[in-house]
């Protein structure tokens, strides 16, 4: 946790979260917060033009972020621990290790083969050659979900919600090709997730922050 906080010391001692509402990392940031119960001052920020207050509090400016009173929190993982050791009413955090696991290989290889699948034109590549490798994460998802609800047994923990807006990704890519994929219970997990209550107040609409906007607290009531 880094401690430049400039300008953006919260007012009122709600912590403020820089996000973007289709980014995989704000998403499992803002999946922690919602599930600690926790409510965040929320500034939505364009990644084509980002908020020089944003930039201010982290000038590397990636989203998300949380200004809380006790300094910057940068990572959406650190983000999604903060949250969840404050409150963590559903036991995200039981089996953490395991979970931290799966996360760093999600984090790692598979969001690399993400991209060069996703943006292949970015990367000049074989974007087939990408999303075969990007699906040796997932078949090994699949047959892990065969057995349980779940990437670790039959509840959700910090895993599945940290992973999930990935695979989401990946599955969007080319929605008919990964429909056609023989992988079952992979698509009931996804299918679980995107459908569920908490997903779609996570993904709630919100236009451009600039300075001086009043505060918007999220997620709401
Ligand atoms: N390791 C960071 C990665 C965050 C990240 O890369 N976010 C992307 C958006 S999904 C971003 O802000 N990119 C900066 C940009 O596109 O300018 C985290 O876990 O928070």
């Amino acid at each position: 946790m880094s401690l430049h906080l400039g300008e953006n010391i919260p007012a009122g001692g709600i912590p403020v979260l820089y996000s973007f509402r289709r980014c995989p990392y704000a998403m499992r940031a803002r999946l922690a917060i919602h599930a600690a119960g926790l409510q965040l001052e929320h500034r939505e920020i364009l990644l084509r033009d980002k908020a020089p207050e944003f930039l201010d509090a982290s000038p590397k400016g990636t989203v998300p972020v949380v200004v809380a009173p006790s300094g910057v929190i940068e990572e959406s993982l650190d983000i999604m621990l903060w949250a969840l050791t404050q409150n963590d009413p559903e036991n995200w955090l039981q089996n953490r290790n395991d979970s931290l696991d799966l996360i760093a290989q999600n984090d790692g290889p598979f969001k690399t083969a993400l991209d060069r699948y996703k943006y292949a034109n970015r990367h000049d590549n074989d974007p087939e050659t990408w999303r075969a490798l990007g699906s040796g994460t997932l078949e090994n998802y699949d047959s892990i979900l065969a057995q349980n609800a779940y990437l670790l047994g039959n509840q959700p923990r910090l895993a599945d919600m940290a992973i999930f807006p990935f695979v989401r990704q990946f599955a969007n890519t080319d929605r008919a090709w990964f429909d056609a994929q023989p992988w079952p219970h992979l698509l009931r997990w996804l299918n679980g997730h995107l459908t569920s209550p908490r997903f779609t107040a996570i993904m709630m609409k919100y236009p451009k922050w600039q300075a001086g906007d009043p505060p918007t607290l999220a997620p709401s009531a």
